[in-house]
This record gives C-alpha cells, sequence and structure tokens, in this order.
C-alpha cells in the first residue's frame, strides 16, 4: 500500500528546537533522531503530491501550561524564540513551502494540531489545520513529530474524530514518557479509536 497521494496530508507534529534539541526547554529523548527520518518521510510526501503541514507549539511567556505558571511543564516554545523555530536539519525547502499551524498563543494548551483547550475553562477552540486539509481535498493523515504520547496523541486521535483514515508513523516519533510506558499506553489508545499505527521501514 503506497503511504501518500494527493489526497493525503503528512502532518509534522512539533519538530521544534525546545523538543527535538538536546539543549531544549522540554527536549525529548531522542528527538533530533526522528529529523531525517521525517525528512524522508516529507520527500516521499511531497513526490507523490501529498500535502505536507507542520504544527507549532506556540506559547507565551506566561501561561497555565507552564509549571511557573500553575501547569505542568517548564517553559518550552514560547512564540518567536530559538526553541519555537522548527530545528534546522528540517528539509528547508519543505519547511519554507508547507504551512504552519501555531497553537497556544493564548495561553491554550494546544496538545492537538486541530484544536486549543483553554486550562482554566476547558473551552476548545479549533485552530485553521482541519479548514486547510479540507480545502486540499484530504481524506488521509500521516502523523510523526514530538511527542508521541502528547501532540502527537492529540493530533492523531482529532483527526480519526475528524473522519480523516488516520495514521501515525512510531518510528518517525518520539515519547515524553513523563511515566515509564506512556508510550506504549500512548499508542494502545490511539490504535482503540481506529489510527493505524505503522513503521516507516513497511511500505
Ligand atoms: C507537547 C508537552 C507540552 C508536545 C507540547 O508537543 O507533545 N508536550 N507541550
Ligand atoms: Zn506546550
Amino acid at each position: 500500500m503506497q503511504r501518500y497521494d494527493a489526497r493525503t496530508a503528512l502532518v509534522v507534529v512539533d519538530l521544534q528546537n525546545d523538543f527535538a534539541d538536546p539543549a531544549g526547554g522540554l527536549a525529548v529523548h531522542g528527538g533530533a533522531n526522528i529529523v531525517p527520518i521525517v525528512n524522508g518521510e516529507i520527500q516521499s510526501a511531497r513526490a507523490a503530491s501529498a500535502s505536507v503541514v507542520f504544527t507549532q507549539d506556540w506559547h507565551p511567556a506566561s501561561t497555565p501550561h507552564f509549571k511557573k505558571d500553575g501547569g505542568i511543564w517548564p517553559v518550552h516554545c514560547v512564540a518567536g524564540t530559538w526553541g519555537a523555530e522548527l530545528h534546522p536539519q528540517v528539509d528547508a525547502a519543505a519547511a519554507a513551502a508547507a504551512p504552519r499551524v501555531r497553537k497556544g498563543s493564548n495561553g491554550e494548551d494546544g496538545y492537538s494540531g486541530f484544536t486549543m483547550r483553554d486550562p482554566v475553562s476547558g473551552e476548545t477552540t479549533p485552530t485553521e489545520l482541519e479548514g486547510l486539509l479540507r480545502e486540499a481535498d484530504v481524506e488521509r493523515v500521516v502523523v510523526c513529530g514530538l511527542a508521541t504520547d502528547y501532540c502527537v496523541k492529540a493530533t492523531a486521535l482529532d483527526a480519526a474524530r475528524l473522519g480523516f483514515e488516520t495514521a501515525v508513523l512510531i518510528d518517525a516519533a518520539r515519547p515524553v514518557e513523563l511515566e515509564p510506558g506512556d508510550e506504549q499506553r500512548a499508542i494502545d489508545e490511539m490504535t482503540a479509536a481506529g489510527v493505524h499505527a505503522w513503521s516507516t521501514r513497511m511500505r
């Protein structure tokens, strides 16, 4: 089965310095190792006329998402900082050509590329991602990036809920693993929701 075609979108989740660089504010173990794997997928996607979209965690300097402001996370991906930039080894032509969906800029927990959740009121608001995909007649979504147990999972679950046939590329993603086993639990949760768990090594 061919992974990409014109009705498929590759969604590259939060491949940003704060997650992917070992010096990042919320460095994900092995995060930088997936960059070449993701670049290979980007090339396959572009060669098959699939859409490519990048998401970016994009927080204000103070947000209830951060531990210092009452949340659970170290400061990361503050809008406009080095940490919020895409990793420098991400395919530059693709990064320049593809849309960027930024989430969290009003202080929301932007785990999913599709929806943001106000951590105080619990209210959710959509991002522009679904509209972008519908506009491009996308029916299938392939998700990769950081982190498997947070933003990748939330994005894949939302994609499936919205009716896209959805797959996650497990080896082109890495988990935060606040608790050991979080990656496997995330995979189980995604597959239970109908998301395919794929490896980039399968063709
Ligand atoms: C993420 C924790 C906090 C992610 C974002 O991109 O998976 N994780 N903010
Ligand atoms: Zn965040």
